[in-house]
């Protein structure tokens, strides 16, 4: 989503103020979580080969655990203190003496970074690009800019390698490609200013070159991504009007002032259709926190405007189209006083005491309202592994259970996987996330019509670094990789946690089947890479779940603040007073806008080798001679044994052309099969794509369907060019009317059969928030599954141990023993 308020990107100590943050939240965690894990184990096996470990709280009946939270960091909120009855411990095994801790070999056995071809750039990696940059006069400081005059880099992500030399280096043993960084300098000292991207590298030797990827001036300065040298200057420019102001917002606000209540929030996109003018909306924002950093979007207020900015010269900018209650334009702050002092308009006075009960709308703690659930005091299940983990981490490279792949990404589009093999066969070359588009609709003057595509904001690390969250992201044994972004308002590069590693116990069968003389199964596990990211108020996570039988599911789960808009009691416009056309009343003074959240990933195919074709199976239903005509055109009777008139029937259509499909359009399977790779039987061996429960684009003529038109379609499918290698360019959202790569024009009617070709797979959910989302947006998920489809000659998962017992004694089969454990307290 892209929000930030001025304070935060004020602070040129950021970093240190964040870990001071952080540190305070770790404290917090650690108080209020860590005493209630902080217990002696037991470990409880159970029949039948399944094991789960289970925490029990070690006190006697009657012992209570006194729970103290504490958040310093919060004036507002009173340290709390929350007596937790405590559950009286369980029979133990008997003996009731602690087992053995369960062995654990650290799984990452390499932690250079550089030695892997598509590992994210490291945080020497980017220092040395951009040291070149300054040495060559490409950036004007390395110090934090303080003018918009300045040029200095707003982004590094790794330039991946070319597919033709990784793909030698991969299979022919051919010389490693080498590593460059794309940096994207934010150009002011330019004339005319601009954006422009420079391929630098190699990064690992003494020479080096920086390749311009673009023109100067193709990238108008005005189209470029929101940064806070602009948002610094807006604020500044505000400061008079909110002096201005000051009784208009103290009487409507329940005495609010600035800085102490409120925020302003100027990302409200984009800036402007034609990317050559820059005017950016902004409204004010009261803070549920203490910590302006820490936005919550949920109390905006209806006081809003529009600022001028565009070109580098901050004199030429001034404040207009002030709103107060969606009544305006004022042209001037003083028009608006005005029109407040001589009662010519409707006014709000928000209730005496309001601000005051903000963190308790909106900070995430548990209702202490509320009784305890019987046997919440008790801790809930937990896996573990008892013979230690079963994947190996080589730097980025991860494998388990024959499968086998690299971890890449970066800031702007967030994490991707490449060279994903099974079996040593490559099945996919590339699986990234590329894009989320989100479009909200609101009654409002500063909520309506706002349009973000995340990756202009940058998706891992753009704004706000990634952090994973030991027990909540990542259980405790999980394997947590770093990835470094580049932050712009430091001019420095950081390493963050960003990918947490596991392997999952599913609890539940892969395959079953219980018949009269046998039962057997599989108890299904898989890999998960997982990433949660944060952008502004919104936190998604992605990721991989890799399955024993070549099922490889993707989710992106969303989570977080929504961004609300200000309810107004007494909208002309709505006589309902519990909801309006975009959406529900929340709270006394919140409205929940409806929006969309499409994800869209680039997903590269290599099955057995990158020559593959796109074909669609067709559900058909018919009459029968119909369907046995598709096969054999001569056939004039259907036989007797066909009763109804009505059969289904499948066609198949292999798909020479690039296009683009709206899923519910047709019911159709969509396959990526190789045409010279044939199974067992014949059948060419292949891949489904199959979107789970996803929405789709519901606008049909808006402006933003040009730029980000990935949001059209549920698959498109293009030919693979090395220019072509995202499904957006994340300055087409600022420059609507004109967008220079879309994905609408990579569908232009190149032939696709037996060539190499991309898949780009847009999923996602349409969003009309509830009282359920608040105080935070409870996990919201979509995704896809990409699943064998006459891939292997039979089920690929039945070399597993697996459990098959046959009652007359004669065949038992079981998954590996093992000697009961205890779950390590540290790993
Ligand atoms: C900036 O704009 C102001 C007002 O138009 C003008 O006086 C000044 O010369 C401009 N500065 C530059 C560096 O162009
Ligand atoms: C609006 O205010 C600007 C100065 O901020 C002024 O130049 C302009 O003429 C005003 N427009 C109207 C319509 O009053
Ligand atoms: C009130 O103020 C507005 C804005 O300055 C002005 O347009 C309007 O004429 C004023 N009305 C009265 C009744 O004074
Ligand atoms: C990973 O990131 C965290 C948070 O910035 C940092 O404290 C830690 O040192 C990093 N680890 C590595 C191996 O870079
Ligand atoms: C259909 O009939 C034609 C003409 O008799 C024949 O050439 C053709 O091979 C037949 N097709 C099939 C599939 O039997
Ligand atoms: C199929 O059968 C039903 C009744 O059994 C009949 O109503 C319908 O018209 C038939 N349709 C066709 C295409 O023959
Ligand atoms: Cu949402």
């Amino acid at each position: 989503m892209g929000q930030d308020s001025e304070h935060d990107m004020d602070d040129d100590n950021r970093k240190s103020s964040q870990s001071t943050t952080d540190q305070s939240k770790q404290t917090f965690r650690n108080v209020c979580y860590g005493q209630l894990f902080a217990v002696i184990v037991f470990a409880i096996g159970l029949t039948g080969g399944i094991f789960i470990g289970i925490y029990a709280y070690h006190g006697g009946p009657d012992s209570e655990k006194t729970i103290v939270c504490t958040n310093n960091q919060n004036a507002k909120g009173d340290g709390q203190t929350t007596k937790v009855p405590l559950a009286t411990s369980p029979s133990t095994n008997g003996q009731g003496e602690a087992k053995k801790e369960c062995p654990f070999d650290n799984p990452v056995k390499d932690t250079i970074y550089e030695d892997y071809v598509y590992a994210p750039l490291t945080v020497a990696e980017m220092n040395k690009a951009a040291k070149f940059l300054l040495d060559n006069s490409l950036i004007s400081t390395l110090d934090a800019p303080t003018e918009l005059t300045q040029s200095f880099i707003l982004y590094q992500v790794l330039s991946p390698p070319n597919k033709a030399e990784a793909l030698v280096y991969l299979d022919k043993y051919g010389s490693k490609p080498k590593r460059y960084a794309q940096v994207t300098v934010q150009r002011g000292a330019a004339t005319p200013p601009d954006v422009m991207e420079y391929k630098v590298g190699p990064l690992g030797e003494a020479t080096m070159t920086a390749i311009p990827q673009m023109k100067p001036g193709d990238i108008h300065f005005n189209s470029r991504p929101y940064e806070s040298l602009e948002v610094v200057a807006m604020t500044k420019i505000l400061l008079p009007d909110l002096e201005i102001l000051k009784t208009l917002i103290s009487e409507s606000f329940d005495g609010a002032t600035y800085p102490r209540d409120f925020y302003f929030n100027f990302f409200n996109g984009p800036p402007s259709t034609s990317g050559t003018e820059r005017k950016t909306r902004w409204n004010v924002i009261l803070s549920g926190f203490d910590k302006m950093e820490d936005i919550d979007l949920i109390h905006m207020l209806p006081l809003s405007g529009t600022v001028y900015n565009p070109g580098t010269n901050t004199s030429e900018w001034y404040a207009y189209d002030f709103h107060y209650l969606n009544q305006g334009p004022y042209n001037t702050s003083q028009d608006l006083m005005d029109a407040y002092n001589n009662d010519t308009i409707r006014k709000v006075k928000f209730p005496k005491g309001f601000r005051n009960t903000l963190y308790d709308r909106v900070f995430p703690k548990r209702d202490s309202t509320q009784p305890y659930r019987k046997n919440a005091d008790k801790s809930g299940p937990r896996t573990y592994y008892p013979d230690g983990p079963r994947y190996e981490v080589y730097g980025t490279q991860v494998k388990w259970m024959d499968w086998n792949f690299e971890i890449s990404g970066g800031q702007i589009r967030g994490p991707a996987l490449f060279n994903i093999k099974f079996r040593d066969e490559r099945i996919i070359y590339e699986h990234a996330v590329n894009d989320i588009s989100l479009n909200y609709a609101t009654d409002t003057h500063a909520q309506n019509n706002i349009i973000y595509a995340d990756a202009t904001y940058g998706i891992m690390g753009g704004d706000y670094p990634t952090k994973i969250m030991s027990g909540i992201d990542c259980p405790e044994h999980g394997t947590v990789l770093n990835t470094s972004y580049w932050w712009h308002v430091t001019q420095k590069a950081y390493s963050m946690e960003s990918v947490c590693i596991f392997e999952a116990d599913g609890q539940e069968s892969s395959w079953r089947h219980v018949a009269y003389s046998f039962e057997a199964g599989l108890r299904n596990r898989h890999l998960v890479i997982r990433t949660p990211v944060v952008i502004g108020n919104y936190d998604y996570t992605f990721e991989s779940h890799f399955h024993l039988d070549g099922k490889i599911f993707t989710y992106a789960k969303a989570s977080g603040y929504i961004q609300a808009a200000f309810w107004d009691e007494s909208n002309p416009h709505s006589p309902d007073k519990t909801r309006d056309a975009f959406g529900y009343r929340l709270s006394d003074l919140a409205t929940g806008p409806v929006h969309d959240h499409m994800f869209g990933f680039k997903v590269d195919f290599d099955i057995i080798d990158k020559d593959n074709t796109f074909e669609i199976i067709d559900w058909k239903a018919g009459p029968q001679i119909e369907a046995l005509k598709s096969q054999n055109p001569n056939i004039t009777k259907v036989p007797d044994y066909f009763i109804y008139n009505e059969t289904r029937y499948i066609q198949w259509n292999k798909v020479d052309k690039e296009r683009g499909i709206k899923s519910p359009d047709n019911q159709g399977f969509m396959l990526v099969v190789n045409e010279r790779e044939k199974n067992k039987w014949g059948v060419e061996r292949g891949y489904q794509i199959a979107p789970l429960a996803t929405g789709s684009q519901a606008l049909k003529t808006h402006p933003l369907l040009n730029a980000l038109s990935f949001t059209k379609y549920h698959c498109v499918v293009t030919k693979r060019k090395e220019e072509e290698q995202t499904l957006t360019s994340i300055y087409d959202v600022n420059r609507m009317d004109q967008p220079k790569s879309s994905l609408d024009k990579q569908i232009n009617g190149e032939n696709i059969l037996n060539e190499d070709i991309v898949n780009w797979i847009t999923v996602g959910f349409l969003h009309i928030p509830t009282t359920e989302d608040m105080p935070m947006t409870v996990r919201v998920e979509t995704g896809f599954m990409l699943r064998p489809f006459n891939f292997f000659d039979r089920t690929a998962s039945f070399d597993m141990p697996q459990y098959a017992e046959k009652y007359d004694g004669s065949l038992k089969e079981s998954e590996p023993s093992f000697e009961q454990c205890a779950e390590p307290d540290n790993y």
